[in-house]
């Protein structure tokens, strides 16, 4: 009798503790992969504001980015680590310097540029596509300034930089945003993650390394 009692309180207690160990001890949660991207584009086109909008911060206050800038931005895959380079001429020769080691490369254009501005843009985003350093990184194309009138939409600017023709070499996508659509911007960003996020797991199997962490 007195052995069933004593058998019945440690069921209750392991009871207990699987029931504690449900609710209260989830661990932590699984550690976001940190990816650094690099983010291009001619002078004025709305790199650090588009950042800006999408990392909280007062987006009417940007200045003209002298050299680089870096702003870490959350999102629940992963936190992108970006290295905004200025695009004016004297920072643009040296923008193939910052390419080394990055994983992804986001590339912003005023949509509202002329076609001369637009083939400027073209020739840049060429040069370095086709760098060594950036060959098979998942790009990310900001189509910005779709607030203003006439604007080209994404197919158009997509059509205008012949960005079809990167299909064989590595994922890319292009999205439409303004500082008017946060949310248009961010769903141009989630499927750029996705890219990023498979690259890396591409490239771990390749070196035999383990998994990463895909929440
Ligand atoms: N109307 C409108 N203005 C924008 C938009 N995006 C950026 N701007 C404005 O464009 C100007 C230049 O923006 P920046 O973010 O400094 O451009 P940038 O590409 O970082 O320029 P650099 O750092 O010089 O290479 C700022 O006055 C922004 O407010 C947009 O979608 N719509
Ligand atoms: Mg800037």
């Amino acid at each position: 009798m007195c052995e069933n009692v004593q058998l019945i309180c440690a069921l209750c207690r392991v009871g207990a503790y699987s029931l504690y160990r449900r609710i209260c001890c989830k661990g932590p949660p699984p550690v976001r992969p940190n990816i650094c991207v690099l983010c291009l584009g001619l002078s004025g086109v709305g790199k650090s504001s588009l950042l800006a909008m999408l990392s909280g911060d007062d987006f009417h206050k940007v200045e003209p980015t002298i050299g680089f800038s870096i702003k870490a931005i959350l999102f629940d895959e992963c936190i992108l680590e970006v290295k905004e380079l200025g695009g004016s001429d004297t920072v643009r020769q040296f923008w193939d310097r910052y390419y080394q080691g990055m994983q992804g490369i986001i590339f912003v254009i005023n949509s509202t540029g002329t076609d001369e501005e637009l083939e400027y843009a073209k020739t840049e985003l060429r040069k370095a596509l086709d760098h060594p350093s950036i060959r098979g990184l998942p790009l990310l194309v900001l189509a910005n300034f779709q607030n203003q009138p006439g604007a080209k939409t994404a197919d158009e600017i997509s059509k205008f930089m012949d960005l079809e023709s990167e299909t064989n070499k590595r994922q890319w996508t292009i999205q439409g945003c303004s500082l008017d659509d946060k949310e248009g911007t961010q769903s141009g960003f989630l499927r750029f993650n996705e890219f990023l996020l498979d690259n890396m797991e591409k490239r771990a199997a390749e070196n035999g390394a383990g998994e990463i962490n895909r929440v």
